[in-house]
């Protein structure tokens, strides 16, 4: 298909998986809103229907709960193919939510709404940038009690990459013993080896039902819960968030808010120097409970560089790892280092690429002054949905599309990487 047919289409995708006022990732497989979907959905929109683009930001704020948090899933409207439903949730809010969150993306999508008509969005920005900093300052007290400047995530569906093999050895210390029968369905949507395994469903499912049994209570998560792992990629993503709402606030006069921003991005800045690991050339996650970093890395490593501030010495480490991977497959980027025996082409975390991945790294491998790769990776990113359409993620070795199709997320990449963007610094 000719480039201006798939932009056509892709805003065909997004118009499609509008349910009016939110935009489901695809129908069948995900029928909800989910929250980073949700923002790259809005950088999607702002391509073509910048109004819409705020109603999303809306719609995914809207969910945000009374301490905070804005879910990871808001059920707008019941539907049965999806499973866990609102029931294994069990959460107390209307509409009814997940009761954990997912990577924080909005505020950076939100500044670039912002900058794109800056009179025009002033209200809806005010708006979120109040809700912003409440998520974020949600993360900074619930999620790092002890104020090393790491966040933990307490599932692995928080940090939107489910399956990556980082979570198998935190995984394997929760009890499944109390999980009952289940149907899944995401398999009865997508081929089973393109999706997790059932011993990590099994284990996904407990930890809904830690959560669940402690009424989603943040100081008995944080104290019991089982799975308690500072992400590389949640913290990346976070610590560029409050560079971009600091910067969002300054821009709409709330110095409060800036203030607070800053203070929490240089916690973090510290933090996130912490996942450094000699021992795998780059940035891995940190378990939590036992200090452990992660052995093997994954495409998380090169969101540091998204995030801003990485130092010359580590950047010089990064970028040759980075081009060996994309020299190792036919498509970049793997979500999984495609040299290691765990390296899986089509099973959705540990190995496929993912267009938002995608685009993260190319921000910041553009902001860190190496245009270069940042283009490679556009392009291929450009030509896996040329080739295969717009797939939930892709074969890095021979770009078929995997998981779901016509998606949202990857329309919405699609158009962003196409459409000019106001350039945002970062550091
Ligand atoms: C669980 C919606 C979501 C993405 C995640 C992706 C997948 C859900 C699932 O789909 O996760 O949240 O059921 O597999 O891993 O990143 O937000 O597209």
């Amino acid at each position: 298909m000719e480039d201006t047919k798939l932009d056509l289409r892709a805003k065909e995708i997004l118009r499609t998986n509008d349910r009016g006022g939110y935009t489901v990732p695809t129908a069948g497989l995900y029928p909800y809103q989910w929250n980073w979907d949700s923002a790259f959905v809005a950088l999607g929109f702002a391509a073509f229907d910048i109004d819409r683009a705020w109603t999303e930001v809306g719609s995914l704020l809207a969910g945000q709960w009374p301490d905070g948090m804005v879910p990871h899933i808001i059920f707008q409207r019941v539907d049965d193919s999806y499973f866990p439903g609102p029931d294994q949730w069990g959460t107390t809010t209307s509409p009814p939510t997940s009761g954990i969150t997912q990577p924080p993306v909005a505020a950076t999508i939100v500044r670039r709404l912002h900058d794109l008509e800056p009179a025009k969005g002033r209200r809806r920005a005010e708006a979120a940038l109040v809700a912003l900093d409440r998520w974020h300052e949600w993360f900074a007290t619930a999620r790092d009690p002890a104020g090393r400047g790491l966040v933990a995530i307490i599932h692995p569906w928080e940090s939107g990459r489910d399956n990556l093999p980082d979570w198998d050895r935190p995984l394997s210390f929760v009890d499944t013993s109390k999980v009952g029968a289940y149907e899944r369905r995401d398999t009865q949507h997508v081929a089973a080896d393109q999706r997790p395994h059932q011993h990590e469903y099994d284990r996904y499912l407990a930890l809904v039902a830690f959560g669940r049994d402690n009424h989603w209570d943040p100081a008995a998560i944080a104290a019991g819960s089982p799975f308690w792992v500072a992400d590389v990629g949640v913290n990346a993503i976070l610590l560029r968030a409050e560079r971009d709402l600091a910067a969002l606030a300054g821009a709409l006069g709330d110095s409060d808010i800036a203030d607070r921003a800053t203070r929490r991005a240089e916690r973090l800045q510290d933090g996130l120097a912490s996942l450094w690991s000699d021992a795998a050339g780059g940035y891995v996650s940190l378990d939590l409970r036992r200090e452990e970093h992660a052995t093997t890395l994954s495409a998380g490593a090169f969101l540091p560089l998204y995030a801003g501030g990485v130092p010359a010495d580590r950047a010089e480490r990064l970028i040759p790892t980075l081009r060996h991977w994309l020299d190792a497959v036919r498509y970049g980027v793997p979500s999984f280092d495609p040299t290691d025996p765990q390296f899986d082409p089509i099973r959705y975390w540990r190995g496929p690429i993912w267009a938002v991945v995608n685009w993260m790294i190319a921000e910041g491998l553009a902001g860190a002054g190496h245009a270069d790769l940042a283009d490679r990776i556009r392009v291929d990113t450009r030509a896996l949905i040329r080739q295969s359409g717009f797939y939930e993620s892709f074969s890095p070795i021979d770009g078929r599309g995997c998981g779901g199709k016509d998606f949202s997320w990857t329309a919405a990449i699609w158009l962003a990487m196409t459409a000019p963007a106001p350039v945002a610094a970062v550091a």
